[in-house]
């Protein structure tokens, strides 16, 4: 169970943020994001978690994406390593607020030439698949490997082929379900999960998020809705499509633990 999140709003410069308009094309319209993501934390907020809202950092065009420069877990935080320049910084902000959270000794880093990001790392009970991406390197793997295991985690690598994160292409619905790209349904690691096959238009709709048991899907996806609902889960709709347009998506916008 979640009983904390972190998020950070939107700024400004989030019409600069990296793109591989992999989701689709466009700018993102600031005052629309700001509200699409004080809906997101209200959300958030009714199914129970005590939400840190930090302010916009206009600085870093994409901060608003906090999942991205750390992992959180109980009792260990891991600050990771962007590759990209230009979200390099953001593990230096939100490492103060991690330190609100947990002690020096429960705090640790993805250190160069290690690089990760957050998107790629998907928990499943006290596994974590790690996405080795254009973002995430074996090295941060690695690193994050022999931290992890000191809390009583394992872990492994999945290859990440088609996109940015590995989140993107698979998401972890709890009670052994999973919603899969057509690549990712045919990855070994997964075989053992019950696999939903996303279609490639709804691909989008992959990044859902099990928040308590309820499960927050993105607004304008009803085949995926659909799967999702027909599993007995709680649904809230969420409208992200102004993160949409800089590869954001939900579980992107929040640190949960
Ligand atoms: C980026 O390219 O870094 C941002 N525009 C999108 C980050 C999305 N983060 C995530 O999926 N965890």
């Amino acid at each position: 169970m979640f009983s904390k999140a972190i998020t950070r709003k939107p700024c400004k410069a989030l019409v600069d943020g990296i793109t591989t308009a992999m989701f689709g094309e466009g700018t993102p319209d600031y005052e629309s994001a700001l509200a699409q993501h004080s809906e997101y934390v209200s959300v958030l907020r009714e199914l129970g978690l005590e939400v840190t809202e930090l302010e916009g950092d206009e600085r870093y065009p994409d901060s608003c994406f906090v999942e991205d420069p750390a992992v959180v877990m109980e009792n260990c935080a891991i600050i990771t390593n962007s590759p990209r320049e230009s979200r390099n910084g953001e593990r230096y902000e939100i490492l103060n607020t991690i330190k609100k959270f947990y002690t020096d000794s429960q705090i640790f880093f993805i250190e160069a030439p290690g690089t990760m990001e957050g998107g790629d790392i998907m928990k499943v009970g006290n596994h974590f698949f790690i996405g080795q991406s254009e973002r995430t390197n074996a090295e941060g793997a690695k690193q994050f490997n022999d931290i992890v295991t000191k809390f009583g985690y394992t872990s492994s690598t999945v290859p990440v082929t088609e996109g940015l994160h590995l989140k993107d292409f698979v998401i972890y619905l709890e009670n052994n379900n999973m919603l899969v790209s057509a690549a990712m349904n045919e990855e070994p690691s997964f075989r053992e999960f019950n696999r939903f096959v996303i279609d490639a238009d709804e691909l989008y709709a992959i990044n859902s998020m099990n928040i308590n048991g309820t499960v927050l899907v993105p607004e304008g996806y009803p085949k995926t809705l659909k799967i999702v609902e027909d599993l007995g889960y709680p649904v809230k709709v969420v409208s992200t499509d102004e993160f949409r347009k800089i590869d954001g998506s939900l579980t992107c916008l929040s640190l949960r633990f």
